[in-house]
């Protein structure tokens, strides 16, 4: 049944004409609307819900099974497709790539996918003892563009303070010749490992990368078979040892932006922080992973976030949602985020291919506190749009090298911040004066752990991911797919064409008489 026809869209549509007036927050209201699970909290009472909208979102969940879903999801099943049309027709196994640790999901296509990935992770540990004994390369570039970039970026700039000193990442991503000019100015190629990322091993902007890189090291002397690492699937045109020095796999169920922990994001983070980092940062999701199977209570912290969602978009009827971390470690996790979010959710028919008569994926955006506070939160204060947030923060701070200023740490201002943003959006400001007035009732939560280690970093990327796939669950719709990037692709592919037959700037008009 679709979405708009369950028996709690109904309910939720009717208590929604009056959602709680945040401006009645309470301690006891903080105390009841919280949950933990996985060393990390979600504290929720800055949303406007009332204990009777929390059992009606359950019950949405239960009456969209998306609980049952998730299993069917970690089990193998084929999900990614959309009935009676052509579609990828695949299953989405991201979770198999950690789950190697205690009890894994008991299925065959599971089974053999974990042991897979497993493999290429056994297979990384000696690439990384034998490159660590050449103890040659001070530099890595990973070229790779969309999920072969955003997510290794921003978890590697996550881990980063726990890397080696004496090891500098940069990523090439975009086809821009800037970037690559950027890039060659700050290292030298004769210690720079260079990673080629791409699943498809087709992608426009990679094999350009790749291409100059390739040049760049021959003209330099060097051998770029020497020098060159690809991660892509098996059989793509990357996956050739005559041209790397070492060919790592992923496959084709998992999706680009659900590739962090496969070898997409495994190399560099290991390369850079060691491998017992990664180690542990695949430990942390794998746990997550276990929450989202935790059934239908908010202990299962992916769903519960999903359901709040849910609430905020289809509900209340906000189109937007910020991420907000207070972690500058976390700075491109947003980004991440928005990919992940946006292009798994942005979708307009549902699984059977019918147009939906709901809204879908929020527009999903961010940047870390306290920051943002100095830039776009007068907008989410006092602006005519509401945007709910979802805040990140840690109680301590990663290294634990903390400094004292005037009584007070940077980590308690950092948090106190944190806390007093989320307070004065609920509860707002009531003055004579019309410009300090603060209406409130701007919805937030807040994802609390105890400091961003690389176990809760990984638990951080599935909680998102898996509170994604149930939204996508609840809607019904194909979260995995990503037909809306197609067309552009398409057209600039025409274009590249005739700028290669015109050799001079090919206007629009041309393209568009071609037609
Ligand atoms: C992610 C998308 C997309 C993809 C890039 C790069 O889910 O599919 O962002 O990751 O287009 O693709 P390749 O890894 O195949 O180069």
């Amino acid at each position: 049944m679709s979405f708009s026809n369950l028996k709690a869209t109904k309910h939720l549509k009717k208590l929604a004409e009056s959602p709680f007036n945040l401006k009645e927050l309470s301690p006891e209201r903080i105390a009841k609307f919280s949950a933990h699970n996985c060393g990390y909290k979600l504290l929720y009472a800055a949303e406007r819900i009332t204990e009777e909208v929390e059992i009606a979102l359950f019950e949405l969940a239960n009456e969209s099974r998306a609980h049952e879903k998730m299993l069917q999801m970690q089990q193998g099943a084929i999900i990614n497709k959309i009935e009676g049309y052509p579609s990828e027709n695949r299953e989405v196994l991201h979770t198999a790539t950690r789950d190697f640790f205690e009890n894994p999901i008991k299925n065959s296509n599971s089974i053999k996918a974990a042991s897979l990935a497993h493999a290429e992770v056994e297979k990384l540990k000696s690439f990384m003892k034998e490159i660590d004994q050449e103890n040659r390369f001070k530099c890595l570039i990973q070229i790779g563009i969309g999920g072969s970039y955003l997510g290794p970026q921003a978890h590697y700039e996550a881990l980063q303070l726990f890397g080696r000193k004496d090891r500098n990442v940069f990523f090439l991503a975009n086809i821009d010749p800037d970037e690559v000019v950027s890039v060659l100015q700050q290292v030298d190629l004769s210690e720079t490992l260079v990673l080629v990322v791409s699943k498809t091993g087709t992608t426009l902007e990679t094999s350009t990368n790749e291409a100059l890189i390739r040049d760049h090291l021959q003209r330099s002397g060097l051998n770029p078979q020497e020098h060159m690492v690809s991660i892509s699937m098996p059989g793509s045109p990357l996956d050739n040892p005559k041209q790397f020095r070492a060919c790592f796999h992923i496959w084709d169920w998992i999706g680009g932006r659900y590739s962090t922990t496969s070898m997409v994001g495994a190399v560099v983070i290991a390369w850079a922080c060691g491998f017992d980092i990664f180690w542990e940062f695949l430990k942390g999701a794998n746990a997550m992973d276990k929450v989202a199977l935790q059934g239908s209570s908010k202990e299962n912290l992916p769903l519960l976030a999903a359901l709040l969602g849910i609430w905020n978009r289809n509900f209340l009827g906000h189109a937007s949602l910020a991420i907000i971390p207070y972690s500058q470690a976390l700075r491109r996790f947003p980004a991440h985020i928005q990919q992940l979010d946006m292009e798994s959710n942005g979708k307009h028919v549902d699984q059977r291919g019918n147009l939906v008569d709901f809204e879908t994926g929020p527009i999903i955006w961010g940047e870390p506190g306290t920051s943002a506070q100095h830039s776009f939160f007068q907008l989410l204060h006092q602006g005519s749009t509401i945007v709910p947030i979802e805040f990140i923060g840690f109680a301590n701070s990663q290294v634990q090298q903390d400094f004292v200023f005037k009584n007070s740490s940077s980590q308690q201002k950092l948090l106190a911040n944190l806390f007093a943003q989320m307070i004065a959006l609920a509860t707002g400001q009531s003055s004579d004066n019309p410009n300090q007035q603060f209406s409130g009732n701007r919805p937030s939560h807040l994802i609390l752990g105890e400091k961003l280690s690389p176990f809760a970093l990984g638990a951080l990327l599935a909680f998102y991911e898996h509170k994604i796939a149930f939204q996508g669950f609840i809607w019904g719709i194909n979260s995995f797919d990503q037909e809306g990037v197609q067309l552009g692709k398409k057209i600039a592919d025409k274009i590249i064409q005739l700028f290669q037959k015109q050799g001079h700037y090919p206007l629009a008009e041309a393209y568009l008489k071609e037609l």
